[in-house]
């Protein structure tokens, strides 16, 4: 076991204590960062508790770091490394509840799904450094507070907004920094956009397709209609791209989705879990703002529109049974 403490190091609050937040805060301990899981509300088993172990599984094996956990409604410490982890339709509410606790040089890093939340959190702090984040780590919740690493992805981080940000190059020389000594695959992008972009259209092309066949991500590859659908998502982001001059459907991005969907073949993808345990979906920061970009566009996007409101009825389907 180790300690969380080390007066040395930068000291990170991570919001959202699931796969992702629980990987990273386990990660960061496992540093020598100092750590602080912020909660909505304790577990029964840690009401009065400061501490808590989180348990990290990888390669058969199983590790555990005592983090300190607090409230999001507490008032101190202030906190100037916010690392946001929890489901991108929760973020901003989330930081929302903690913004009393930002110091004023506070970094906001954002690891999110699905696209809007990011460019929304920019316009809500516009004198705050907002570091945007995309991963292909794969992670689920075994428990509360206990994560698998299922595969080692990559994680690039960058800013959407350079030419606002004071001394950018600064900020990305001190953010690589306070996360040095971690065992996850971390970079600095310079186009922070196209990883966005490029992880949005996986996910369009993914996510729906898993949760409706109630299939693992490889399994997409085995049928041709459901090839040949995924092959119409990406043509019809490409369009978007165009229209929006961004040059980031080179290489293509079914391309993109069939390498992505080799590496996590056996995964079940998030939106099938949380269809699965009847839990909201990203579905409105994903495919959806895939929709209204088109609409605005004047773009047709009849692949994604299609599945938006299939998942929407499953949603709805799922709400009326119980
Ligand atoms: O990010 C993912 C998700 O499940 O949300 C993919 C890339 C589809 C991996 O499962």
């Amino acid at each position: 076991m180790k300690s969380y403490k080390n007066p040395e190091s930068t000291h990170w609050h991570v919001l959202g204590a699931g796969a992702i937040g629980c990987l990273w805060a386990s990660h960061l301990s496992r540093a020598g960062k100092e750590v602080t899981l912020l909660l909505r509300t304790k577990p029964a088993t840690a009401k009065r508790e400061k501490y808590h172990p989180i348990l990290l599984e990888q390669n058969g094996g199983i590790s555990s770091f005592i983090v300190q956990i607090q409230l999001c409604s507490d008032k101190n410490p202030p906190i100037h490394n916010l690392i946001v982890c929890t489901k991108s339709f929760d973020a901003l509410a989330a930081i929302h509840s903690i913004e009393h606790r930002l110091a004023p040089n506070a970094r906001i890093v954002l690891l999110l799904n699905g696209m809007g939340v990011q460019q929304e959190c920019i316009k809500r702090y516009p004198g705050r450094a907002v570091i945007c984040g995309s991963t292909s780590d794969g992670a689920y919740r075994r428990d509360t507070f206990h994560v698998i690493q299922a595969g080692k992805g990559q994680t690039f981080f960058g800013v959407l907004n350079r030419t606002a940000i004071s001394e950018p190059d600064n900020l990305h020389t001190n953010f690589m920094k306070s996360l040095n000594g971690i065992e996850l695959n971390v970079h600095w992008s310079s186009d922070m956009l196209e990883h966005l972009w490029r992880k949005l259209a996986i996910n369009c092309a993914i996510n729906p397709l898993t949760a409706i066949n109630r299939c693992r991500n490889g399994e997409l590859l085995n049928d041709t209609r459901l090839v040949s659908l995924m092959q119409d998502i990406c043509s019809e982001i490409e369009m978007i791209l165009g229209a929006l001059k961004l040059p980031y459907a080179k290489p293509s991005l079914f391309n993109q989705v069939t390498q992505d969907i080799t590496v996590t073949a056996q995964n079940y993808s998030s939106m099938y879990q949380d269809l699965n345990n009847a839990r909201p979906t990203e579905i409105d920061q994903i495919t959806g703002f895939i929709c209204r970009q088109a609409k605005a566009l004047g773009i047709p996007v009849p692949t994604n529109e299609m599945l938006y409101r299939k998942i929407k009825n499953s949603i709805e389907f799922r709400a009326g049974q119980r």
